[in-house]
C-alpha cells in the first residue's frame, strides 16, 4: 500500500512523505526515475557520462550525508514523549510547562560524553540526559547530566578537559574511556574534579540501562513566579524502575556482546510499550539557604544534600514514541541551555554562563545554518516569528514588505508582523531580587570554590561498603593504565588522600605505589553528613519490571518448566528471552519444537539481569563440554545476578564454580523474587577488590 501525506510545517511550508513500495521514486527536484539501477553509459561496456543527472545527484547527495558529529555526546539515543505537570507550584514559577495538568510534547537524548557517534553503549562514561519540552511559550532545554555534579567550575576549562579526556591526539586511542594518560595527568592536576571523580569512578557512569538512571540539571537555575520573585532550584529526574547499574567486568563484556545495549533497550522498552517514566523533582532554597551553606551554590562541583533540601516531585516525563527517523530527529536534534521560558530563569554559575554561549554557537558548524531551528526536531510547537530573515537553508517563506520593526504598514492594511510583549514575554530577573552579585571586573572565582574536596568525601561516605570497593578498584584500573607518565599516579592518590584515607590507602595498594604524602588542599575540607540519595544500591527497586531474563534451554528440555518461567517473568513485568544452542530451537521433551530467540553463542548472560537454566540430564551433559554454556552460567554468577536452575543443570552450575547463596535457587517463586535483583553479598567470593 502507498500513502502520501502532506503535512504543513510551523513556517507554513509544506512536506510530503510518501510511505509504501508503489510510489514513483523521483530526483530532489520531482523528476521521475526510470531506470535505478544503471548509470548512463556510452554503450554496454563504455564510459559512463557526465550528464547522467541522476547517477550524480544521487551520488551527491550521499558524498554529503554526514555533518560533523558533536565534538561531546556524539553517541546518542533519543525518544519522544510527553511531560505533565502534576503539581501546583505557581507560587514559585509561572511557566505553563509546569501549570498543573499541562502536558507538554518533549524530545529527550541520552548520550555517552566522550566516544564518536559510532562508539559503544558500554564505556565508563558520564551519561548525558538532555531534554527539549516543546511548551506553549517556547522550547526549554534541560541539557543535563546523569551526574549531579561536573568535572569543572569554569567554563574556561572545558577545551582542556575535553582534550584530555577524548582520544590522544596523536594515537587517536583511547576511544570513549577515560582510562589513558592524559585523562588522568590533567585531571591529577585539577583538584576540583574531584568530586566528580569520585562519582565517574563508581557505578553511575555504568548505568544498566538509560532507563534506571537519573538524571540532573546540574546548575543551579531560577524559578520566577508572576511577581517576579526568584528562588533558587536544582533539577532532578527520578528513575521510576529504581537505579541499576553494571559493574564493570560486566560492561567491559557488554561491549563484546553488543555495541547498542542501551540504545536497543530504549528502544524496544518503547516499542513494546514499556514506556520509560522519571519523575521530575525540584530541590527549591533562597538566598539566606545558600548563604548558610560549606560551599556555594554557583558551583557546578557542589550538589545539595537531598538531606538539607528534600526534592519535591512536581511532574512526570514519559518516554512513548521511538523517532521515525534517526538522523532527522536524533542527530539533527540541537540542545541549547539558552532555550528558557518565562518562569525559569540562569543563576551566575560560571560554568552554566559559558554554556549560554557555546551551544548557539556549535549548532551552526554542526547543522551548517543559522536557521537550524527551522529543521522540525528543534522547532517550536507554538507559533513562532520575528525579523530574522534569509540564511543559508531557509525554508520558511514570509510574505510581504515587513522585515523591520517598528513600521506602520499595518496602517495600509499591510501585515505588519508580529511585537514584543511585556506582559507575555521573558524577562530577566533583577538580580538585586535573584540573591547574585556583581563587582569588578575579575578573573577570579568566589572563596568557596576552593572547597574541593568536602563534597567528594561526603559522596564517598554515603556509599555502601560494595560501592567504596568499586569507586577504589575503578581508580586502580584506570590508573593503572597510565603508561609513561609515572608521576600521575601518585599525584592523584595525594589529592584522594584529602577525600579519604583509606580510600588513598586501598588505591595506592592496588597499583602497588607507596602511599604518597598528602596533597596541599587550597581549603580545608568539612565534614558533611552521609546522605542515602547518593548511593545507587540504596535506591534500587527489588522488581523485575524493566529487566530481562536469559532462559537457557537445549534438546530435551521439559516445555512445561520453560512455559511457567515465560509466564512468571511477564507477570512480574519482566521479559524473558529464550537462548538455545541453535536459534532455530531445539526440541523439546515432548517432541515439540520451541524456537529461540537468540543463539547462545551471541546471546551471553551478561546481556540479561538474571538467567534460568532448563536443562535435562541429557541436555545438561551435551552443554557441559559448551565453553558458551560454562560461561554463561559463570559469568551470571560473577555479574552478581540470579541464577534458577532445574534440578538436571547442576552439574553445569557445578562446572561453572556457583557456590550456594540467596541468588542461587531452583525454578520457582523464589527465582523469581531474585531475578529482581543483585547480589552484591557475593561479590568479596568471586573477584579481588581494591
Ligand atoms: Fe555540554 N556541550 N558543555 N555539558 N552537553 C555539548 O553541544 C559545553 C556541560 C551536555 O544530546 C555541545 O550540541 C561547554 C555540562 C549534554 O545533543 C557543546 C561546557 C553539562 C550534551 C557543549 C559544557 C553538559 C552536551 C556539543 C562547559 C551537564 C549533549 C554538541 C561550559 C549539565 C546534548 C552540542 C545532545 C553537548 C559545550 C558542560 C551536558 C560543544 C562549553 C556541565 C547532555 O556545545
Amino acid at each position: 500500500m502507498t500513502e502520501t501525506t502532506t503535512t504543513t510545517g510551523s513556517g507554513g511550508e509544506t512536506h510530503q512523505r510518501v510511505t509504501g513500495d508503489a510510489a514513483v521514486l523521483t530526483t530532489n527536484h520531482g523528476v521521475p526515475v526510470g531506470d535505478n539501477q544503471n548509470s548512463l553509459k556510452s554503450g554496454a561496456r563504455g564510459p559512463t557520462l557526465l550528464e547522467d543527472f541522476v547517477l550524480r545527484e544521487k551520488i551527491f547527495h550521499f558524498d554529503h550525508e554526514r555533518i560533523p558529529e558533536r565534538i561531546v555526546h556524539a553517541r546518542g539515543s533519543g525518544a519522544h514523549g510527553v511531560f505533565e505537570a502534576t503539581a501546583d507550584i505557581s507560587d514559585l514559577s509561572k511557566a505553563a510547562v509546569f501549570t498543573k495538568g499541562e502536558h507538554t510534547e518533549v524530545f529527550v537524548r541520552f548520550s555517552t560524553v566522550a566516544g564518536g557517534a559510532g562508539s559503544v553503549d558500554t564505556p565508563r562514561d558520564v551519561r548525558g540526559f538532555a531534554v527539549k519540552f516543546y511548551t506553549r511559550e517556547g522550547n526549554w532545554d534541560l541539557v543535563g547530566n546523569n551526574i549531579p555534579v561536573f568535572f569543572i567550575q569554569d567554563a574556561i576549562k572545558f577545551p582542556d578537559l575535553v582534550h584530555s579526556v577524548k582520544m590522544e591526539a596523536d594515537r587517536a586511542y583511547p576511544q570513549a574511556g577515560s582510562a589513558h594518560d592524559t585523562f588522568w595527568d590533567w585531571a591529577s592536576l585539577m583538584p576540583e574534579t574531584t568530586h566528580m571523580l569520585m562519582w565517574a569512578m563508581s557505578d553511575r557512569t555504568l548505568p544498566r540501562s538509560f532507563r534506571t538512571m537519573e538524571g540532573f540539571g546540574v546548575h543551579t537555575f531560577k524559578l520566577v513566579n508572576a511577581e517576579g520573585r526568584a528562588s533558587f532550584v536544582k533539577f532532578h529526574w527520578k528513575p521510576r524502575l529504581g537505579l541499576q547499574s553494571t559493574i564493570w567486568d560486566e560492561a567491559l563484556k557488554l561491549q563484546a556482546a553488543d555495541n547498542d545495549y542501551q540504545r536497543r533497550d530504549l528502544w524496544e522498552a518503547i516499542d513494546t510499550g514499556a514506556y520509560p517514566q522519571w519523575d521530575l523533582g525540584i530541590q527549591v532554597f533562597d538566598e539566606e539557604f545558600a548563604r548558610a551553606q560549606p560551599y556555594d551554590v554557583l558551583d557546578a562541583t557542589k550538589l545539595i544534600p537531598e538531606d538539607d533540601v528534600p526534592v519535591r516531585i512536581i511532574g512526570t516525563l514519559t518516554l512513548n514514541r521511538n523517532p521515525d527517523n534517526f538522523f532527522a530527529e536524533t542527530e539533527q536534534v540541537a540542545f541549547l541551555p539558552t532555550n528558557i521560558v518565562p518562569g525559569i530563569d540562569f543563576s551566575n554559575d560560571p560554568l552554566l554562563q559559558g554554556r549560554l554561549f557555546s551551544y548557539l554557537d556549535t549548532q551552526n558548524s554542526r547543522l551548517g545554518t543559522t536557521n537550524f531551528h527551522q529543521i522540525p526536531i528543534n522547532a517550536p510547537r507554538c507559533p513562532f516569528g520575528n525579523f530574522q530573515r534569509d540564511g543559508k537553508m531557509q525554508t520558511q517563506v514570509p510574505k510581504g514588505r515587513a522585515n523591520y520593526e517598528p513600521n506602520s504598514l499595518a496602517a495600509h492594511g499591510e501585515d505588519g508582523g508580529p511585537r514584543e510583549s511585556a506582559e507575555r514575554g521573558f524577562a530577566t530577573v533583577n538580580a538585586a531580587t535573584g540573591g547574585d552579585e556583581q563587582g569588578d571586573k575579575q578573573r577570579i572565582r568566589a572563596e568557596l570554590f576552593a572547597d574541593h574536596y568536602s563534597q567528594a568525601r561526603l559522596f564517598y561516605r554515603s556509599q555502601t561498603e560494595s560501592e567504596q570497593a568499586h569507586i577504589a578498584s575503578s581508580f586502580v584500573f584506570e590508573l593503572s593504565k597510565v603508561g609513561v607518565l609515572d608521576q600521575v599516579p601518585p599525584r592523584m592518590v595525594a589529592n584522594l588522600r584529602n577525600v579519604d584515607e583509606d580510600l588513598a590507602r586501598r588505591v595506592a595498594d592496588g597499583l602497588g605505589i607507596a602511599l604518597p604524602e598528602k596533597a596541599a588542599a587550597a581549603r580545608e575540607p568539612v565534614d558533611m553528613a552521609p546522605s542515602d540519595a547518593l548511593s545507587i544500591h540504596k535506591n534500587m527497586k527489588a522488581t523485575l519490571e524493566g529487566r530481562s531474563v536469559g532462559i537457557l534451554y537445549a534438546d530435551d528440555s521439559d516445555g512445561a518448566e520453560i512455559e511457567a518461567l515465560v509466564a512468571a517473568v511477564a507477570a512480574a513485568k519482566g521479559k524473558a528471552v529464550l537462548v538455545a544452542p541453535k536459534v532455530g530451537g531445539a526440541t523439546l521433551k515432548d517432541g515439540s519444537r520451541r524456537k529461540a530467540d537468540g543463539q547462545l553463542a551471541g546471546s551471553p548472560s551478561q546481556i540479561f539481569d538474571a538467567v534460568a537454566i532448563v536443562l535435562s540430564a541429557d541436555g545438561c551433559a551435551a552443554l557441559l563440554k559448551e565453553a558458551a554454556a560454562v560461561q554463561f552460567v559463570m559469568d551470571a554468577f560473577g555479574h552478581l545476578k540470579a541464577i534458577g536452575a532445574s534440578d538436571a543443570a547442576r552439574p553445569l552450575l557445578d562446572k561453572a564454580g556457583v557456590e550456594p547463596d540467596d541468588g542461587v535457587t531452583d525454578l520457582g517463586g523464589a527465582f523469581i523474587a531474585a531475578a529482581g535483583r543483585r547480589f552484591y553479598a557475593r561479590e568479596p567470593g568471586v573477584r579481588t577488590l581494591a
